[in-house]
């Protein structure tokens, strides 16, 4: 159906499921630190065994308030500690466990004091422990559950909680029954604003890889009905794509009713491994470019692991690297090419309309909370510039506070002969869009674009809400 007029009420209706504020907060980051430190940096493990001598953890000019600088100066807003990995050492002195760090070394509350009016704290508590005698019987639930209150109430509040689904005990492992429920009633009893990881949220959801990329498409919406962490999670390709609530689409998809709203944090590190090593070196900024724009640009959220190395300082080499991806970022996003520009006036286009007070204008400007609200389900935009220019990125994003909506977006072009390239259905420009889409044109289309004008056309199961759209060029100096 086709709206003709505007009329009625000027607010957008909500659509499905939608982001908690601190969820919305969380997304907003967008790149975020993940520091593995622990026995591991000085062993070279990645999964200790538990048997640790307490004394191999030595870090000799442990320096936290390095660690939130070099993330303030990539651009990172939070950081996330393994405060326990699966070998159960505690970074902190912990009254349920013998295999802690002493009093004198609390690291977690070195940490916390350093993030403090920086950035975020967020902490990771691992649920599988290869050190407490009480691992696989049901008393290591009561010993977990204190752990989550020791840590919130000493030392939070944290912005989010870690619960990695991580389990290799083999055959003659000892297999915990977690008691899921119990642990999530206790975080949302310490602190509701913290945002939950785990294979299945409730604040976000494990992407399914550890490469650093989403799916294509990328929902923040997901089915978690009959789901558990760990043990009895979705398919990773599913964890990949989300759920869409579009039968149509060959994503997986699930009725709007049953879905929730649960987004995609892409977890990967800057080295091979999680933990430092000596031996190993973190990617290039080509490499870091390439998951920015498969995680962010696809509507996920970066957990970009830099772990400390044994004097428990993040090494140059990550720095240097850090801060690189930051300066290529900001040289890229700096300049909007779209600022400035018109749009044309089709007021006989149905698919043009806005809902009043909610116009077209709107996707130029930076406030988050102002956008285009289409009246149509299928709604197009007409982007006029003031002259011919290069692009080669175009930068989409939903205003996701009243759901994600839109399917498909195909993209016509003026070559400046009156011709227009346009994409088609079965190769549209994108799919979803949600959060953040960056779409680089040398890969959609295959070249970059050089035009004067450009129309964007958006479907979706209720009519589009459009936060910004902006283009860019990223062969500019
Ligand atoms: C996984 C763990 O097994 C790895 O050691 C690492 O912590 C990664 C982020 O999560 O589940």
């Amino acid at each position: 159906m086709v709206a003709a007029v505007a009329v009625g009420c000027s607010s957008p209706k909500p659509y499905g499921p939608m982001p908690t504020d601190a969820q919305l907060a969380w997304q907003r980051m967008e790149i975020n630190m993940f520091c593995h430190f622990g026995p591991n940096t000085f062993t070279g493990a990645e999964w200790g065994s538990g048997e640790e001598n307490n004394e191999v953890f030595a870090p000799k000019a442990l320096d936290c308030a390095q660690w939130v600088d070099v993330a303030e100066q990539a651009g990172m807003g939070g950081i996330i500690l393994t405060a326990k990995h699966h070998d159960g050492f505690c970074l902190w002195p912990s009254a349920q466990s013998t295999h802690t760090v002493p009093d004198t070394l609390d690291v977690l509350r070195q940490f916390v004091d350093a993030c403090r009016g920086h950035v975020k704290a967020g902490v990771y508590i691992s649920p599988w422990d290869r050190n407490h005698p009480s691992y696989g019987t049901n008393s290591y639930n009561d010993v977990f559950t204190a752990t989550l209150e020791e840590v919130h109430t000493n030392y939070g509040p944290f912005f989010e909680q870690w619960f990695d689904g991580a389990c290799g005990e083999g055959p003659n492992g000892k297999k915990q029954h977690y008691d899921w429920p119990r642990f999530m009633q206790t975080m949302h009893d310490l602190n509701p604003q913290c945002v939950i990881f785990s294979d299945i949220g409730p604040g976000c959801r494990w992407v399914g890889n550890e490469e650093g990329h989403t799916g294509d498409p990328c929902w923040s919406t997901l089915n978690t009905d009959g789901a558990t962490p760990s043990d009895n999670k979705p398919q990773p390709a599913e964890l990949e794509t989300g759920h869409s609530p579009l039968s149509p689409l060959s994503t997986p998809h699930s009725p709007l009713s049953t879905l929730k709203w649960v987004p995609a944090e892409v977890d990967v590190s800057i080295r091979p491994g999680w933990f430092w090593h000596a031996n190993e070196h973190p990617k290039s900024v080509d490499e870091l470019m390439e998951i920015y724009y498969n995680s962010v640009g696809r509507n996920g959220l970066l957990l970009l692991n830099v772990p400390p190395d044994t004097n428990g300082r993040i090494p140059a080499e990550d720095s240097a690297v850090l801060v690189a991806f930051r300066r290529e970022r900001d040289r890229i996003f700096s300049r909007d090419l779209a600022q400035g520009a018109r749009f044309r006036t089709l007021e006989t286009l149905p698919y043009c309309l806005s809902l009043p007070g909610h116009g077209r204008e709107n996707v130029l400007d930076t406030a988050y909370n102002t956008y285009w609200a289409a009246l149509n389900n299928k709604a197009q935009i007409d982007i006029v510039l003031d002259s011919f220019t290069t692009f080669d990125i175009i930068v989409i994003q939903e205003y996701i506070p009243l759901g994600q909506r839109i399917y498909d977006v195909q993209l016509a072009i003026n070559e400046g002969d009156g011709m227009y390239a346009q994409t088609t259905l079965d190769y549209p420009l994108c799919t979803t869009v949600g959060y953040k889409r960056i779409i680089c044109l040398d890969e959609a289309l295959g070249y970059p674009v050089r035009t004067d004008r450009i129309i964007l056309t958006f479907r979706a199961d209720t009519p589009p809400v459009i936060n910004r759209i902006a283009l860019y060029n990223s062969k500019s100096r």
